[in-house]
């Protein structure tokens, strides 16, 4: 839906009479209605256009019943299409079931498609390619069990092949392992365990076991098979040499809950194929990893969990576009929590904002800082306040990104914890020193606020909960937050906006789209509004309409190249040269989780000519990476044009 042309004054005053008549009736013959008269009152002043033009719309999108998903992970495709990725959803049916889903949604027709998904790409990382393909890496290879459903002793167990001969060995799923007490575990899958490495210097030979890891679950349930140090188990059925040589080692099988485990397929997204095609998989299974491309064009991998729920303890990786496959990065192993929030700097060096999505330990990684990926040295930024709540909060490069500012907004204690935070705070990685400074409060505490990059140099906030996903806050039940607000940077305040009507927590995002409107969705509440039952996910799509759309006419864009080359020029023509004010480059978002190392608004510098304006693209590439970009042209009244797609390289 686009947003409606102004009516006339006329028929403004008119509807405007008849709804207060309206509610005066209702009002003065009907007391127990004034509530419902309130609601009346409400829907005509949000829909007024003065008040659209100072706090903008909300609209809700309507949904075909057979493309509602959970919508865990978005991206805008240079198709300008918006990518809606579910996987199982964060729905246990649906994973054994091995319905995976994604949808794309048309913002120019409105029509949704469905998207056939291989595995289970939720919570998955993703980075758009230079080429216009969505990196998708990670996902889930079995689901959470708490604490109160592990009924068998369970634990990772280590095979172990002294053998230098003989091969990879290969053990079925439920092979049997025995401890020394006499308790038997049974292998959850099939392992290969590699032969042995006989490694020679010099004059002597030394002999490197081959390893490889597996899920055991106790045969009997309850506690009596529980280990509680490390210790080593004979795999039963094997004799002579071969139960000298292979056995097994874990460091505990306990009832202790299991987390989620990750995944380590990868896939190109291709936004004209519309279709998942899988690259190399990744050296290691990841749920919840970050992606962010670095100037050297590689794609970097960082954090996750493994397949068996444990953090990495700092192995990273590199994705090769060419190449379409991942390399181990040793050189750059340093310890993130998951999701970390990642943004590129214009010198090619990574900021770490302190946004993450937890896991892991509370205390290691937790302090934002400048990552120098070439020698993989880290300089802590100082200065945030309530630092111990970066855990869900969102960061933002501040748009223009040559400011080289990015924000940081809310977040919540580690955890399951009930706090949350007003905090924003900014830093500038273009000072000697760089600091956090503090930035205004929000209106209210909160976690899984979502960001978004305007054409007009300003970023959108909304949704979020105050509460650990939506629950419990202060004495309520429930705790959304419906306000949303602009931030202007060069106030350095927030104004308020025209509240949302649906509330986003966890697994929420909102992205722009090409016609300068910002699309919402998600919000996966643990609990329903009594606070006793499993929460449902939120599958409902809202559209706002920032102020600016109802600013007046829109400068249009009539011709230009698609392809921009860092460095030059490049003229697009326009019939309202003498008000356009501002040229920006958008790159799309690509969002899950509150974290985005994708969106960023580059500044082009201007020159207006007759029916054109001449535009110069930055040269850096930590400015502006290879990609395609979103232009808006902004005229002096800070209406931005419809997006025309160019490809930056
Ligand atoms: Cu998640």
């Amino acid at each position: 839906m686009k947003p409606r042309s102004r009516p006339t004054l006329v028929r403004r005053l008119v509807s405007g009479l008849a709804t207060l008549v309206v509610l005066a009736v209702v009002v003065v013959a009907n007391r127990p209605m004034v509530a419902a008269g309130s609601e009346a009152l409400h829907t005509y002043q949000i829909n007024r256009q003065a008040y659209k033009e100072k706090f903008g719309h909300w609209a809700r999108l309507s949904v075909p019943h057979g493309f509602r998903v959970n919508a865990i992970h978005a991206a805008l495709l240079h198709t300008g299409k918006v990518l809606i990725v579910a996987g199982s959803g964060n729905n246990r049916d649906a994973f054994e079931q091995e319905s995976f889903r994604t949808v794309i949604y048309d913002p120019a027709t409105e029509k949704f498609t469905e998207v056939e998904t291989p595995t289970d790409v939720f919570c998955a990382g993703h980075t758009f390619l230079p080429n216009g393909n969505l990196l998708i890496a990670g996902g889930t290879k079995s689901y959470e069990v708490l604490e109160a459903d592990v009924e068998h002793p369970a634990g990772v167990m280590k095979i172990k092949n002294e053998s230098p001969d003989g091969g990879p060995r290969k053990f079925a799923k439920g092979t049997p392992l025995v401890s020394a007490t006499g308790y038997v575990y049974r292998t959850r899958t099939d392992v290969t365990v590699p032969a042995a490495k006989k490694m020679t210097h010099g004059s002597t030979t030394t002999v490197h076991a081959g390893e490889a890891e597996v899920w055991v679950d106790a045969a009997i349930k309850g506690d009596r098979a529980i280990v509680r140090e490390p210790a080593q188990y004979t795999l039963q059925g094997l004799s002579g040499i071969d139960a000298r040589n292979l056995y097994g080692v874990a460091d505990k099988i306990t009832r202790e809950k299991q987390e989620y485990g990750g995944d380590k397929t990868s896939y190109e997204f291709d936004p004209v194929l519309q279709k998942y095609v899988r690259t190399g998989d990744m050296r290691d299974h990841r749920w919840y990893p970050s992606l962010v491309g670095l100037t050297s064009g590689d794609i970097l991998a960082v954090s996750g969990l493994d397949e068996f729920g444990r953090i990495l303890p700092g192995r990273n990786e590199r994705y090769l576009p060419k190449e379409k496959r991942w390399v181990a990065a040793p050189e750059l192993k340093r310890y993130f929590p998951t999701y970390p929030g990642l943004h590129l700097m214009a010198d090619g060096k990574v900021f770490y904002s302190g946004s993450n999505s937890g896991y892991g330990s509370d205390t290691e990684g937790r302090i934002p800082g400048i990552w120098d990926v070439k020698r993989n040295r880290f300089r802590e930024v100082p200065g945030l306040r309530d630092p111990r709540m970066t855990e869900t909060s969102s960061s933002v490069m501040l748009p223009p990104a040559q400011d080289q500012r990015v924000m940081l907004l809310g977040g919540g204690g580690i955890g399951e914890s009930e706090e949350s935070t007003r905090r924003t705070a900014i830093v500038d990685l273009d000072v000697k020193s760089p600091a956090y400074l503090p930035g205004p409060d929000l209106p209210r505490p909160a976690r899984y606020l979502s960001t978004v990059v305007l054409p007009d140099d300003t970023v959108l906030t909304t949704g979020g909960s105050s509460g650990y996903r939506g629950g419990k806050y202060r004495g309520r039940e429930r705790s959304e937050l419906f306000n949303s607000q602009i931030y202007r940077p060069a106030d350095n305040a927030f104004v308020t906006t025209a509240e949302s009507t649906v509330g986003r927590n966890y697994h929420s995002e909102a992205i722009l789209l090409p016609d300068g409107r910002v699309i919402t969705m998600g919000g996966d509440p643990l609990y329903d509004r009594t606070g006793k039952n499993a929460g449902t996910f939120e599958q409902r799509i809202e559209v706002f309409s920032p102020p600016y759309l109802f600013g007046g006419k829109r400068p249009v864009v009539t011709g230009g190249p698609e392809q921009l080359t860092r460095g030059e020029k490049a003229r697009f023509s326009t019939p309202d040269t003498a008000r356009i004010a501002t040229a920006r480059l958008l790159k799309p978002s690509s969002v899950t989780h509150v974290t985005d190392t994708d969106q960023r608004s580059v500044a082009l510098a201007l020159k207006r000519s007759a029916g054109a304006v001449e535009v110069t693209v930055p040269e850096k590439a930590g400015l502006v990476p290879s990609g395609w970009y979103m232009l808006f042209l902004v005229d002096n009244k800070g209406v931005p044009s419809v997006a025309r797609w160019v490809r930056v390289s």
